[in-house]
C-alpha cells in the first residue's frame, strides 16, 4: 500500500504558480505564512507553470498547466489552463467543449490591494486572513482544487473619514456559505492625541452558513450523493443488500432469499396483502436490520465574531513596532484572547511575539488551510449489524477542545534577497497531557554564486508535542521538506522537492529503518516568460 502511494506521489504533478515568489517555501500548517505578495502597478507578464503526469478514469495523461498571469494598472488577471494530453498526444476534448470551460480557465481577477481606497478580487483566493487570525487564518478556497472550483471574491474600502473602511468576503459567490465581514476605523484619529490618534479598531465577523454542504445533494431528498444509493432519484436512497433495488421496492431487504415479514417490511403487505396469515405457513423473515441514513433537513451554521485593534508604537524607515489584541467568541462555544502582541520589522527581520489564551471550546483559525476539507465528514459505522450513515462537523470536535495559554512567537530574517530564514516556535500549556510545544525552521538559499542553481530550501518541523525532541530530530511528529530549483534554460526551470516524515511501525520509540522512513519526491518543470 505504502508503496503504491509513494508511486503516485511520484506521478503526481508539480503545481507550481506563477505567484509563489523565490526565497519561500511554502509548507502545510507554517504558521508563519507568506507575506502577500506587493504588486507594483505598471504592466507586468509573468507565467508559471509545470508538467507531470495524471490519472483520470484509469487512464493515464499527460498534463501540462500553464498559469499566466498579467497586470496592467492596477488589474491583475491570472489564469489557469490545463492540458491534459492522452497517449497519441492529442488534447483531452472534454475539457475545452463548453463555454463554460473557458471561463473556468480564469483562477482570479484582482483590482488595487487590500490597503488601497477601492479594492477587490474575484476567483481563486488561496490564502485569506482576517484580523490577527483568530477566525480566518490563511483560509483557501482552493483546498479541494481542482476537483471543486469555488468562484469566491473580497470587496473593500479604506477610506480617510477617521480611517473607516470595511470588507467582505465570500468563498463562492453563487453560494455563499462561508462569509466574512469586517469593519475598521481610527476612533481617535480626529483628536491628535499622540500614538492613541493611530489606534486602528476593527470588528469582525466569520460564519459558515451550511457545514453540510460540502458534499452535494443532486436530487435534493437530504441524504447527501456520498451515500445516496440513489443519488438521482428523490423517493429512493436506502439499498442493504446492494442489489440494485431500493428497500422501498425489495421484497428482500437484507438479500437473504427469505422473504421479509410484512411488519418489518411494508413493501411486502403491498405485494402480497395479508401473506402473513398464519392458515398460509409461510416462511417469513423477521430478523430484517434495513441500513439508516440520516437526512439533513436543515443548515447546520457556525458563526464567530471578533474584535481586534492596532496601535502603531513606533514607525520609522529602519524600526517599526506595533502592539496588538484580539479577541474572539465562537457563538455557542468558547472565547480566544491574543493579548499583548507586539510585531516588528527592523534591518532585515520581521519578528512577531504574542501571548495566546484560549478558552474551553475554542479554536484559533477555525477557518484555516484545511476548512474546506474538516468542515464536514462522511461517517459509515456498523452496530449491532445494523449500518449508520451520517456526517460530523467540525464544529461538533469544540465540545470537547480544552483551555491552554502560552506563547507563540516567529523571526524572519532576509539576507540582501539571498538567504532567507525563517524560525518559529510555541509553548502552549493546558490540562493533562496537553501537547503544546512546536517549533518550525526553514532556510531558503537563492546563489547567485553556484551557476544554474537557483534556490534550495529546507524545512524542518516538529509539532504538537509535550517536549521538542533534539535528540531524536526523526520522530512521529516531524517532518523535513527540501526544494531544489534548477534552471535549464532562460525561462524554465527543473524543480524537485522531496518530504521526509516518520512512522514508528515497530513502536520502540525509535525512528529506524526504510519502514519507519517515508519519502516523497515530486518534480516538475516550471516556466517563466
Ligand atoms: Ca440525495
Ligand atoms: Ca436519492
Ligand atoms: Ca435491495
Ligand atoms: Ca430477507
Amino acid at each position: 500500500m505504502k508503496k503504491y502511494l509513494f508511486l503516485v506521489l511520484i506521478l503526481l504533478p508539480v503545481i507550481l504558480s506563477a505567484q509563489a515568489s523565490y526565497g519561500e517555501i511554502s509548507i502545510p500548517g507554517d504558521p508563519i505564512g507568506e507575506e502577500e505578495t506587493e504588486t507594483t502597478e505598471g504592466t507586468n507578464w509573468g507565467m508559471g507553470g509545470s508538467v507531470g503526469a495524471i490519472t483520470i478514469d484509469n487512464q493515464t495523461y499527460s498534463q501540462i498547466r500553464l498559469q499566466p498571469e498579467l497586470q496592467v494598472w492596477k488589474f491583475g488577471v491570472g489564469l489557469d489552463i490545463d492540458l491534459i494530453i492522452d497517449a497519441e498526444g492529442k488534447v483531452r476534448k472534454d475539457d475545452w467543449d463548453e463555454w463554460q470551460d473557458y471561463v473556468n480557465k480564469i483562477l482570479f481577477l484582482r483590482f488595487a490591494q487590500r490597503n488601497d481606497p477601492f479594492y477587490f478580487k474575484v476567483g481563486s483566493i488561496p490564502d485569506y486572513t482576517l484580523g490577527n487570525g483568530l477566525i480566518f487564518n490563511h483560509y483557501s478556497n482552493m483546498t479541494l482544487y481542482p476537483q471543486v472550483k469555488n468562484v469566491g471574491g473580497y470587496a473593500g474600502i479604506n477610506t480617510h473619514l477617521s480611517g473607516l473602511g470595511f470588507e467582505v468576503y465570500t468563498h463562492n459567490l453563487h453560494k455563499n456559505e462561508i462569509l466574512a465581514g469586517r469593519v475598521h476605523f481610527q476612533p481617535l484619529a480626529v483628536t491628535n492625541i499622540p500614538l492613541l490618534e493611530k489606534l486602528r479598531v476593527g470588528v469582525n465577523v466569520g460564519t459558515d452558513r451550511d457545514q453540510y454542504a460540502k458534499y452535494e445533494d443532486d436530487d435534493g431528498d437530504n441524504i447527501p450523493d456520498v451515500y445516496d444509493k440513489f443519488p438521482k432519484d428523490k423517493a429512493r436512497y436506502l439499498d442493504t443488500d446492494n442489489d440494485g433495488v431500493a428497500d422501498n421496492d425489495d421484497i428482500d431487504i437484507n438479500g437473504n432469499n427469505i422473504l421479509d415479514h410484512p411488519t418489518v417490511n411494508p413493501y411486502v403487505e403491498e405485494q402480497f396483502p395479508g401473506i402473513d396469515n398464519p392458515d398460509l405457513n409461510y416462511e417469513l423473515d423477521m430478523d430484517v436490520t434495513p441500513d439508516s441514513a440520516t437526512a439533513y433537513t436543515e443548515k447546520d451554521e457556525v458563526l464567530i465574531y471578533s474584535a481586534d485593534y492596532q496601535l502603531p508604537l513606533i514607525e520609522t524607515e529602519r524600526f517599526n513596532l506595533i502592539h496588538y489584541g484580539e479577541i474572539a467568541k465562537i457563538d455557542g462555544y468558547g472565547t480566544g484572547m491574543i493579548f499583548p502582541g507586539f510585531s516588528s520589522k527592523f534591518f532585515i527581520f520581521d519578528a512577531r511575539l504574542e501571548f495566546r489564551n484560549f478558552g474551553d471550546q475554542f479554536l484559533p483559525g477555525y477557518f484555516d488551510r484545511q476548512y474546506d476539507q474538516q468542515r464536514a465528514q462522511v461517517k459509515h459505522i456498523e452496530e449491532g449489524g445494523k449500518q449508520y450513515w451520517f456526517l460530523t462537523t467540525k464544529e461538533q470536535t469544540l465540545e470537547n477542545v480544552e483551555s491552554s495559554l502560552g506563547w507563540f512567537g516567529y523571526l524572519r530574517a532576509d539576507l540582501f534577497n539571498i538567504v532567507y530564514a525563517k524560525i518559529a516556535y510555541q509553548d502552549m500549556y493546558g490540562k493533562n497531557e496537553f501537547m503544546g510545544k512546536s517549533l518550525w525552521a526553514g532556510v531558503t538559499v537563492c546563489p547567485s554564486i553556484v551557476p544554474k542553481l537557483q534556490e534550495a530550501s529546507v524545512y524542518y518541523a516538529q509539532t504538537n508535542v509535550n517536549y521538542i525532541n533534539f535528540k531524536y530530530p526523526r520522530n512521529e511528529n516531524a517532518n523535513i521538506t527540501g526544494r531544489l530549483v534548477y534552471s535549464l534554460s532562460e525561462g524554465a526551470n527543473l524543480v524537485g522537492s522531496y518530504r521526509e516524515y516518520y512512522t514508528d511501525i515497530n513502536n520502540d520509540g525509535r525512528i529506524k529503518g526504510k519502514d519507519e522512513i517515508m519519502e516523497t519526491f515530486t518534480f516538475g518543470v516550471e516556466f517563466r516568460f
